[in-house]
């Protein structure tokens, strides 16, 4: 059976998703035949331009019929479209999957994850960190007890895209459009990344309460260069939060789009009572893991002939792997989970869990207390 994607959104993760479509066959002949059958969007011209770049049979500018008629429906548009249109597929019955943060709002999310529990049909949330192979490793790692205790969790995503203030102003800096800044951008992957690697009950288990410290740097950002026109930035440029765990474990997490010299630099920090292990986005081949018990200092291990499920399909040991291909890994197990009826995860049950610490990392700003997470 060949899967009709309907896919909104064609620039940065329409490309990311659309070319990991295309990988699927050659790389991952197990996954079911998809046909990248519409491509949706609002300028009919560069609509047009894309889907043919992408490989789309079609276009539309209208959501409405597609996403009732596509088998699978994924939604890469800007963060304020992604609740209704997700939603209408869900309630037609076709499967969801939608790019992180699940949506602008708490209260959209609640919104998202209801249908989806109604629609009893895989929805997906795109946090793709989790289909790198060196985080699956790790998670190994954790779940088979070689850190022992987890005491500190340790979270931390870099950019420097608007350090420039003449950088233009965007949707991303918009709190009606997007709403939130990096604390919804990045901070969404960090916190979901952390949730999947340490909150089992016997490691860190849940995040019970919050601190939050949100910053705006630069306030208002040019339109257009020529006119002078300006437009206010109304979300955080960069933000930091404290964590309390279920298990007494501390996180700290912090990320921002002004911290000059770093282009998209995730790194993840645990320390447990028998070990410590360190992963950072710009070396994803990579995963450096301490023992107390071998008084070593931290191994860098080269995670391609770890048991993975997915180095395998690409090249020999060693000949390493990049971002593009933890999109073609979530693709392939999103697609897989359709065809196969099972379960997908992340969920949107897991996208609106994080943004639930979002929100009160966000609210623990506002209030300049600790926020417990009912
Ligand atoms: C922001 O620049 C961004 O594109 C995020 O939106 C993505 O989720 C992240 O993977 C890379 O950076």
């Amino acid at each position: 059976m060949t899967l009709e994607v309907g896919v909104l959104g064609y620039r940065f993760m329409g490309k990311a998703h659309a070319n990991a479509m295309a990988r699927l066959p050659m790389f991952f002949p197990d996954a079911p035949d998809v046909e990248r059958a519409v491509l949706i969007g609002r300028d009919e011209e560069a609509l047009t331009d894309a889907a043919e770049r992408l490989g789309f049979d079609a276009i539309a500018t209208d959501w409405t019929d597609v996403v009732a008629d596509a088998d699978v429906f994924y939604n890469l548009g800007p963060n304020h479209v992604h609740a209704e249109p997700s939603i209408a597929a869900l309630e037609a019955g076709t499967p969801v999957f939608c790019e992180k943060p699940l949506a602008p709002t708490l209260e959209d999310a609640r919104k998202m994850a209801d249908a989806a529990r109604e629609a009893d049909v895989p929805a997906g949330c795109a946090f793709n960190y989790r289909f790198v192979p060196a985080i699956r490793y790790a998670k190994g790692l954790l779940e088979a007890g070689e850190l022992g205790e987890i005491r500190h969790v340790r979270g931390r995503y870099l950019q420097d895209w608007l350090v420039d203030p003449a950088e233009p102003w965007s949707w991303r800096l918009d709190e009606e459009l997007a709403g939130s800044g990096v604390l919804g951008d990045l901070g969404a992957h960090t916190v979901d990344l952390l949730r999947f690697l340490v909150g089992d009950d016997d490691l860190a288990g849940d995040i019970e309460r919050v601190s939050g410290h949100l910053q705006t740097f630069v306030d208002e950002r040019p339109v257009d260069e020529d006119d002078g026109e300006t437009r206010p930035v109304t979300v955080d440029d960069a933000y930091s939060a404290q964590l309390a765990f279920a298990n007494g474990a501390m996180g700290t997490l912090e990320a921002s789009r002004f911290a000059t010299g770093h282009k998209n630099d995730h790194t993840i920090e645990i320390h447990g009572s028998e070990g410590s292990l360190r992963f950072s986005l710009e070396r994803l081949n990579e995963l450096e893991v301490l023992r107390r018990d071998e008084n070593r200092g931290y191994e860098t291990i080269l995670v391609t002939d770890a048991d993975d499920p997915y180095v395998d399909h690409w090249w020999p040991p060693g000949h390493v792997l990049g971002w593009e291909h933890t999109f073609v890994h979530e693709n392939y197990e999103f697609l897989s989970a359709i065809d196969s009826g099972s379960e997908f995860e992340p969920s949107f049950e897991d996208g609106l869990e994080a943004q639930r610490i979002l929100a009160a990392i966000e609210d623990g700003d506002e209030r300049g207390e600790w926020v417990t997470l009912d």
